[in-house]
């Protein structure tokens, strides 16, 4: 749909391309290939086509501006995975089947599954089986999650603070010489490590963390002497201040203990791609830091958090002209209020989803995109993160409408009538891609594949594959990154923190049924959500400030203000609020222009663009300050939109 005026209407695939095109190279003629940008969000790395053509596309064009839903999501895994082992797309799979002793730290997987960092089909059915047979599950989570209800032991630390609780443990580990490191590879800065980790009394990381120093010790010692066991930290930490030195001393404390490469441990899947490939595919030319803020760009891309300020900065790099694939950045970052007006500013923004979302409010274009149920393909990058040798064709569920056309050909198609080049003059469609991806691997064809109804399993799991792939790249395991150490000892010299009686910490949660800020539309629709606008508080706390459930409430932090009502929980520590992530996000109908559907509370809009983890430059969308109050009148609505509501209902 082409946008006219505050209206759109209908346009053809040729149509929208035509002017696109043209649009582009007028500006890129005066103002230069970095004059456009892109933003991936999270959904267009489950598209085969779409996610490769998108990149495919902006790499062509030539631009620098490139911005990725990573840095709101797995960066400081990026990070840390890049100082140890010199490998940013990295992921080290678990071995839930053969663990006793399983330490999660800010991960749910119980609502989330297995995510990113691992593919492991009915990963949280096998975990719980696995706890049935007798091995602990530890989880860490300021709130007792759904998880954690199922845990043999549930520690609930202050937001942002488990490096203090895994330092700990390493440092009890190595002054009791319970350590025992992995014998097939070289590992440097053990020295460094051990003085670091020496560096502070046991007891004021205790204090910092607010977990007694006899349960980090008595932790330390039965996962170290547990037989075989992994710890992995997920995305509560990574979306934090100190995401990477979190998910940095997780992987050392799995190094320390032996359990990478161990059956029971994690380790690094090596199909259906091998290694050698799978770098090139993922190895995109360097870029250079950010034109703004001078910020290190992490895994091909920069920073959301920078986006703002690269639309509305002027000067030569200024990005004119945006495109979003699968993605709602103003509901996802920070400052979403910021970009949003930088986006109303742009010259040209295209969309490339199935719904005009608040990011999209702008959009010159709104090019749909196809739904998971409409796709045939096989996302063979996708399946190289499996925990056992298995790869499955999605096959299509309902035809899309007619005449729509794949999000792929849309860039496909604005590639050629620009004069690009995306593959090298060949011709290319996804299957022909995920053939040859196959073929170059070796172990299992595209025919075998796409003829399976219920997926392949290939091949027996193997491991070893991440010290085989250190030795191929001469590479040993640095345990004790400088720039790493660096932040640590800042960290560790204004200690401990002093915290303000009267501020508190606000994480997320995520709940069944939504998918990030999409899906709110349809199953979380139901009128009595009580996640959508509700703030979960201590009952301590809720006392200590007169406060009762249902109560209406004003969350101020440095950046923003939203209001909640009170849902007094004893599943959340003190001074720690949880607020839901995804609701408050508006979906508009493109035809009439109205918002049809909005419900509950934009949270990121308490998160700042400016105070970021400095390894990885993720916002604190976790463990952002905010001060509390009861919410006057003028403080706006804190329910449901009955308006809004009653015209959804009609549309
Ligand atoms: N139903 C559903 N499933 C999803 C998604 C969804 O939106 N809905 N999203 C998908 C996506 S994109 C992702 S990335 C994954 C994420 O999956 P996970 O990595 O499992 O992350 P979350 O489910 O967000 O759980 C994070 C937990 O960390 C806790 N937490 C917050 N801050 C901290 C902290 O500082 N320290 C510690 N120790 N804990 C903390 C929170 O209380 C929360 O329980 O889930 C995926 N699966
Ligand atoms: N405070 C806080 N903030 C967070 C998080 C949190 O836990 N707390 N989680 C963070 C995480 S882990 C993530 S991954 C990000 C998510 O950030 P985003 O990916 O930017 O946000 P989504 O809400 O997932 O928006 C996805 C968009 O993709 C569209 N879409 C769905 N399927 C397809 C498709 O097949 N093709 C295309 N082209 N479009 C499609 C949807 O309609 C929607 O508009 O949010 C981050 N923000
Ligand atoms: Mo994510």
């Amino acid at each position: 749909m082409r946008r006219v005026g505050d209206r759109y209407e209908p346009a053809s695939h040729e149509e929208a391309v035509a002017d696109i095109a043209a649009r582009l190279q007028a500006i890129i003629a005066e103002h230069g290939p970095d004059a456009v940008g892109g933003f991936n969000g999270n959904p267009l790395g489950f598209s085969f086509g779409a996610t490769v053509w998108h990149a495919s596309f902006l790499r062509a064009l030539g631009t620098h501006q490139v911005f990725s839903v990573q840095s709101v999501d797995s960066n400081s895994k990026h990070v840390a995975s890049d100082g140890l082992f010199g490998i940013e797309m990295m992921a080290l799979v678990p071995d839930v089947d053969n663990a006793d002793f399983i330490l999660l730290i800010g991960t749910n997987p119980a609502v989330s599954k297995f995510n990113w960092g691992g593919k492991v089909p009915n990963g949280w059915r096998r975990l719980k089986q696995r706890v049935r047979d007798g091995a602990e599950l530890v989880v860490v989570d300021p709130r007792r999650t759904e998880t954690a209800e199922n845990a043999t032991q549930h520690i609930a630390p202050l937001p942002e603070s488990d490096w203090a609780l895994l330092l700990g443990m390493i440092q009890v580990i190595l002054a009791e010489g319970l350590e025992t490191l992995p014998q097939s590879v070289l590992v440097e800065g053990f020295a460094e490590l051990r003085e670091l980790a020496a560096s502070i009394p046991l007891d004021a990381l205790a204090r910092h963390c607010d977990i007694p120093a006899s349960a980090l010790r008595d932790l330390a010692h039965r996962f170290a002497r547990a037989p075989r066991g992994f710890a992995w930290a997920g995305t509560g930490p990574a979306l934090g201040m100190n995401g990477t030195l979190t998910h940095w001393l997780t992987l050392v404390l799995n190094l320390l203990t032996n359990r990478i490469e161990q059956p029971g441990g994690r380790f690094m899947p090596n199909w259906p791609i091998p290694w050698q490939n799978r770098l090139a595919q993922f190895t995109k030319p360097p870029l250079p830091r950010s034109r703004v803020r001078n910020l290190a760009p992490v895994a091909g891309s920069h920073s959301l958090a920078e986006l703002a300020d690269e639309i509305t900065t002027p000067g030569k790099g200024q990005i004119r002209a945006l495109f979003i694939g699968g993605g709602n950045p103003v509901a996802a970052g920070a400052d979403g209020e910021r970009l949003a007006k930088a986006l109303d500013g742009l010259d040209l923004l295209v969309s490339v989803d199935l719904f005009q979302r608040e990011s999209h409010r702008a959009a010159d274009w709104l090019i749909p995109a196809l739904h998971f149920l409409e796709r045939e393909e096989i996302h063979v990058p996708l399946h190289a993160y499996n925990d056992r040798p298995y790869i499955q064709s999605t096959r299509q569920a309902i035809p899309p409408p007619p005449g729509m056309k794949p999000d792929w050909i849309f860039y496909r198609d604005l590639a050629a009538a620009m004069g690009l080049d995306l593959f090298g003059g060949a011709e290319m469609d996804p299957d022909r891609l995920a053939a040859d991806m196959l073929a170059s691997g070796g172990m299992v064809d595209f025919p075998t594949v796409r003829g399976s109804e219920h997926g392949v399993l290939y091949g027996e799991r193997s491991m070893g594959h991440l010290w085989d792939l250190l030795a191929a790249l001469d590479r040993p395991i640095q345990l004790c990154p400088r720039d790493f150490a660096e932040a640590l000892k800042a960290k560790l010299s204004d200690f401990p923190a002093v915290v303000p009686p009267d501020r508190f910490q606000i994480i997320s949660r995520r709940r069944n049924g939504m998918m990030n800020a999409s899906l709110a539309e349809s199953t979380g629709s139901h009128r009595h959500d009580e996640t959508a606008d509700g703030v979960e508080m201590n009952p301590g706390d809720a006392s200590m400030l007169g406060l009762a459930d249902g109560d209406a409430v004003l969350l101020s932090s440095a950046a923003g203000a939203v209001t909640a009502r009170v849902m007094v929980s004893g599943s959340i520590r003190a001074r720690t609020l949880v607020l839901a992530h995804g609701w408050g996000s508006p979906l508009y109908d493109p035809a009439s222009g109205h918002s049809v559907f909005c419900k509950g509370q934009a949270r990121n809009k308490l998160v700042g663009s400016s105070e970021l983890d400095p390894l990885s430059a993720v916002p604190r969308l976790n463990g952002a300050w905010v001060t509390l109050r009861r919410a006057g009148p003028s403080d706006g609505a804190c329910q449901f939109d009955e308006t809004r509501e009653a015209r959804q209902s009609e549309t």
